[in-house]
């Protein structure tokens, strides 16, 4: 491209849309930001508190070397999802290292840190846990290849639950949606759970609210409690996305 220009649609047609009850978050538009405790790692904050939501989700970038341990702040419970490349987790004394699809739940408390020697990209969701008076659940380190797919009213459409859906100390689920062309939901949901969904592979049409967006491999959306929201996927491959939903708790009525 001649120096100096600019692919068309930067500017005057970017998906970037951030409302008070659902974000699209292209990753092209992300601002990195680097943080103490990490070292060869950007961190790309897709939601946060300060858009709205009730917890905060992060695509990491470790370069070849990266490593990076959370600051120790109380009641706070993690979740990492390696998106791609491997990336080695430390908690307490044991390592484990996760290939993608690969990923890891901590509860309140749990020391841990994360080294990379090759570079990885992943998912980071963080919540303040509710304990619900159950006491908080214990640590998971699994693969996706290792979880279940299960099927939802219609062919075509499985879910994996990558936490234990009937475990009620969890209060949060991380889940993998697949779609074969042609699929959607049976209805458009609309829901007091919010989400988190990072695109894993595939592209598609996305509802929130009373608009449509077209969505591919790597973005994010944030949607509010309450949001209405469908999918349906386009082209002729498979579509799938990683999904957190608060779950397992009665509302708070402040
Ligand atoms: O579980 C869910 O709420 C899911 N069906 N929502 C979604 O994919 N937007
Ligand atoms: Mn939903």
């Amino acid at each position: 491209m001649e120096q100096g220009m600019i692919p068309p649609g930067v500017a005057g047609h970017n998906r970037s849309m951030v409302t008070p009850h659902f974000a699209v978050m292209p990753p092209d538009g992300i601002l990195d930001s680097r943080l103490p405790g990490w070292s060869g790692a950007r961190l790309f904050f897709q939601t946060s508190p300060q858009m709205g939501a009730r917890f905060v989700q992060a695509m990491v970038a470790f370069e070849p070397g990266g490593r990076g341990e959370p600051a120790r702040v109380d009641g706070i419970s993690h979740f990492y999802y390696v998106v791609e490349h491997s990336c080695d987790i430390i908690i307490g004394t044991q390592r484990h290292t996760l290939t993608a699809g690969g990923y890891a739940y901590l509860p309140p408390g749990t020391a841990h840190r994360l080294e990379s020697a090759f570079g990885a990209r992943l998912t980071w969701i963080r919540k303040k846990f509710d304990d619900a008076g159950l006491g908080a659940p214990p640590v998971i380190v699994s693969h996706a290849d290792q979880v279940a797919h299960r099927l939802r009213h219609t062919i075509g459409r499985s879910w994996q639950h990558l936490l234990p859906e009937e475990d009620l100390r969890y209060d949060f689920a991380v889940n993998i949606l697949h779609f074969k062309p042609g699929t959607h939901f049976a209805m458009v949901e609309t829901h007091i759970m919010e989400h988190g969904l990072l695109m894993l592979t595939g592209q598609g049409m996305y509802l929130l609210g009373r608009t449509w967006h077209e969505v591919w491999t790597g973005d994010f959306i944030w949607m509010g409690p309450y949001c209405p929201q469908q999918f349906y996927p386009t082209g002729w491959g498979d579509a799938a996305y990683l999904l957190y939903k608060d779950v397992n708790r009665d509302v708070d009525l402040g």
